[in-house]
């Protein structure tokens, strides 16, 4: 079957029954439920899984499914009178038949249109209405690309301000084997430490322990290098100036009852996220948040590949 002929976007049923969009181009494949409007699988051409997602994740509301990429809206973890992480990745999101003219063409079939309004029980926690469009992409070479784009549809002309992330978690071969590039030098806030301010040091960032750090104003691409399966990943992300990275390690990990005891040892979230400044929007305005997850094969050690030159190429 050629790829012309191949369905790029099918409505299916998942876990739980819960609906999901599969789409699909050239080999590559991703999966999206419209519970939480959330990404549960990204596979490249030879089927290989690139997202985490936890054996113990629960496929049912309220609970949101712990794995791949979940949407932080409008709240960001704790930083807020919500609850953790705001509600958009435990609420129905509905496929969105109309969606206005997107900002930027791409060739790809293999997308889906999302959207996200308030109900009558979210009005009374976030007294704000909102249009909240989510285009999730597979690009013809297997890149997987999130645009949100989140209006503010308030009649009262009352502004409103959020903050955000793409909460993704990557699977990794060996946590312990990872490297993060293209956070040296930067300013992080300490989530295990109070938010505390500190400077990150010059080397790519290593993991031996938990870390939660909240990294503000970085550069737009950032790279993931796992040794052991001699692949970069590379994020790029835009209107999204910080980015979360964390590992639950061992004790969090048993204390988490959806995640099993040692799969930290095979994830690592890194969130294209804006925390720091929030944002804020009056009536009619609309702001995009957008990132594009890709991955080139790589061995730092054997130096094929300098992630410098990943983060310094186009
Ligand atoms: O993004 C990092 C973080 O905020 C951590 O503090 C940790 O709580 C993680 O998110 C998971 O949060 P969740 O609410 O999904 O259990």
């Amino acid at each position: 079957m050629s790829n012309s002929e191949r369905v790029h976007v099918e409505l299916c049923k998942g876990a739980s029954g819960l609906d999901k969009v599969v789409l699909r181009d050239r080999g590559s494949s991703a999966e999206v439920y419209l519970y939480g409007g959330h990404v549960t699988s990204w596979k490249n051409e030879h089927g290989e899984e690139l997202l985490f997602v936890s054996s113990k994740a629960i496929f049912k509301p309220p609970k949101a499914i712990r794995g791949g990429i979940p949407i932080c809206f409008p709240q960001f973890s704790n930083h807020g009178p919500l609850e953790p992480h705001g509600f958009a990745r435990n609420r129905f999101w509905s496929i969105d038949i109309d969606p206005p003219p997107f900002p930027t063409q791409s060739s790809s079939k293999a997308f889906i249109d999302l959207i996200l309004k308030p109900s009558e029980e979210d009005l009374k926690i976030w007294p704000h209405s909102f249009e909240f469009r989510l285009r999730v992409t597979l690009g013809p070479g297997g890149d997987l690309m999130l645009t949100s784009r989140i209006r503010n549809t308030n009649t009262d002309g009352k502004v409103f301000t959020f903050t955000f992330a793409y909460h993704t978690y990557f699977s990794v071969s060996d946590i312990s084997e990872v490297r993060v590039e293209g956070l040296e030098t930067l300013d992080y806030l300490d989530n295990l430490q109070n938010k505390e301010r500190f400077t990150e040091q010059g080397d790519a960032i290593t993991f031996e322990s938990e870390v939660d750090k909240i990294y503000l104003r970085t550069p737009t691409k950032i790279a993931i290098l796992d040794h052991e399966k001699k692949r970069t990943f590379v994020i790029r992300k835009d209107g999204l100036p910080d980015a979360v990275v964390w590992n639950p390690w061992d004790k969090k990990a048993k204390a988490m009852a959806d995640f099993g005891d040692d799969e930290h040892k095979h994830m690592l979230c890194v969130e294209a996220a804006a925390v720091e400044k929030s944002i804020t929007l009056k009536p009619g305005e609309e702001w995009r948040g957008r990132q594009e997850l890709s991955t080139v094969p790589s061995s730092y050690c054997s130096g094929q590949l300098d992630p410098q030159r990943v983060l310094q190429s186009s």
